[in-house]
């Protein structure tokens, strides 16, 4: 764990008892403060008094008296659509509000290192996890001694303080950008930006704001900006001294970018690496099994430039690519059955990545529907080319079948029906793509837990 300093004998309030909340708890105590611990649900209150922290109601009169300050999970609102009553009592009482990524870039030691450890942040809306994963695994294969945590699942503090010239992979949402109060990684990356999470920032500006802050509050040195939305264009300019400027690397799928500067651009199944007007690297991604699809090929793009940023060769990039074997829940190719492939993206919670998953594969057996999220799955029709039919399931199935006009349909309702209505009419050289377009909480606790019912529902297919 890292220990929190700057609260030594201090009173800390801790809120949200998950994984970054009880991370953040015990780095907090390590370093000699007193976390106060509070959790609207009791299993988080029961988590904590097990540990031996003190518990608390934070909304009490008096509770935050001598707090210094107020650590908040992500998942829990600070302002929109309205902020938690103790965040709001810490706004009444002009308590410091913070998270577990300030706490971390604040106490994160670099300067008492012969090789100080590097912090690669990774943010964007889609194919944070997978190219932050990606480049913790380019690292490692180099020999390169590397951490992963963030949004991927690990709480921030939980890892061990990084040695000499070590490096830390962060993957961060924008729950986690908007609050912390220190933003200081050597090398953030921006994938892209789609819509997501708008009820929590008020609309795209508040949700683009929140990411944008981990390039504008500390001046990463080197910004890994993806420019195919305008965003990304105002961004990557934004941080820009002019022409040539190469602190700024911008990543492309759709476009060469021309000009004296520095990118790697993924198209037609290659990546290539442009600097001063000259492509001086190329690597071919087609046969790279675990990067299919131009999503992945974006994602792969990310983590060349941010490895290449840190003096990695193209070469032992490529090599690294070549047996990285994906994330669970993105793109995973779980069984092939009968020349049918069954492939988990549970992680498509939203259209955008929905639509990626579409284009990745040719001829589709889909497997969609959930909690449906603002403006539904219309937008989608220019994506449904490869897809042979859809098989719907939850909350929004009824919804989507009447949104989904050109292609074959079927209610479903569950995840058993929907995989076995798919394999029994799937074709040898189809797939069967698990790619929801909506969030999981109306039959699942989380999207891992749809995957590997996903999973489950087809190892328990009768054998062909
Ligand atoms: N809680 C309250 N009051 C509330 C809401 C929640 O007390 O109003 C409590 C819950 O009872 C629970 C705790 O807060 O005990 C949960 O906090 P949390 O939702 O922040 O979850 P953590 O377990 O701390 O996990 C968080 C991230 N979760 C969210 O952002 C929702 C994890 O990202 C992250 O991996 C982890 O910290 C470690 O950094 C997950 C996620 O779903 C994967 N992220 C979203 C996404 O990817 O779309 C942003």
């Amino acid at each position: 764990m890292i220990p929190v300093i700057g609260y030594e004998g201090r009173r800390v309030a801790v809120l949200g008892l998950g994984r970054s909340g009880l991370a953040a708890a015990r780095a907090l105590a390590a370093g000699g403060a007193e976390p106060l611990c509070w959790d609207d649900s009791a299993e988080g209150r029961a988590r904590a008094e097990a540990e031996g922290f003190a518990v608390g109601d934070l909304t009490r009169a008096g509770a935050l008296d001598d707090v210094a300050a107020l650590i908040v999970s992500p998942g829990i609102p600070h302002l929109y659509p309205a902020p938690n009553p103790a965040v709001a009592a810490a706004f009444a009482a002009d308590v410091p509000v913070d998270n577990d990524i300030g706490l971390f870039f604040r106490s994160v030691a670099r300067g008492d290192h012969d090789r100080p450890p590097r912090v690669i942040a990774v943010t964007g809306s889609n194919g944070k996890s997978t190219t932050a994963a990606l480049i913790h695994h380019v690292l490692r294969e180099a020999g390169i001694g590397s951490q992963l945590a963030g949004n991927i699942g690990r709480g921030v503090l939980d890892i061990d303080p990084p040695g000499d010239g070590d490096v830390v992979v962060l993957e961060l949402s924008s729950y986690q950008t908007e609050l912390a109060r220190a933003l200081t990684p050597d090398i953030a990356v921006f994938t892209n930006l789609s819509p997501d999470h708008l009820d929590r920032h008020a609309g795209m500006g508040g949700y683009f704001a929140a990411k944008r802050r981990l390039f504008a509050e500390g001046g990463p040195d080197r910004a890994i900006v993806g420019v195919d939305e305008p965003e990304g264009r105002y961004l990557a300019n934004q941080l820009s001294q002019g022409r040539g400027d190469d602190r700024v690397i911008r990543l492309s799928v759709e476009r060469r970018i021309a000009g004296p500067g520095w990118s790697v651009i993924g198209k037609g199944g290659f990546l290539a690496e442009w600097r001063k007007g000259r492509q001086i690297a190329a690597i071919d991604l087609r046969g790279v099994a675990g990067l299919p699809g131009v999503h992945n090929h974006q994602n792969a793009c990310a983590a060349y430039a941010a490895t290449r940023a840190l003096g990695l060769s193209p070469r032992a990039i490529e090599a690294a690519f070549r047996n990285f074997e994906g994330l669970p829940h993105r793109s995973q190719l779980v069984a092939t059955r009968g020349g049918v492939r069954y492939v988990n993206d549970s992680k498509a919670t939203n259209v955008d990545a929905a639509a990626k998953a579409l284009q990745a594969f040719e001829r589709i057996r889909w497997i969609a529907g959930g909690l449906g999220k603002e403006g539904g799955v219309a937008s989608l029709a220019p994506f449904l080319g490869s897809v042979a039919k859809a098989y719907l399931i939850g909350h929004s199935a009824r919804d989507f079948a009447v949104q989904l006009t050109s292609v074959p349909v079927e209610i479903c309702e569950t995840m058993e029906v929907a995989v076995a209505r798919a394999a029994a009419e799937a074709q040898p050289g189809e797939t069967v793509l698990l790619a929801p377009a909506a969030a999981s909480f109306d039959q699942y606790a989380d999207f891992e837990k749809r995957g590997e019912d996903f999973v489950a529902r087809v190892a328990a297919l009768p054998p062909v």
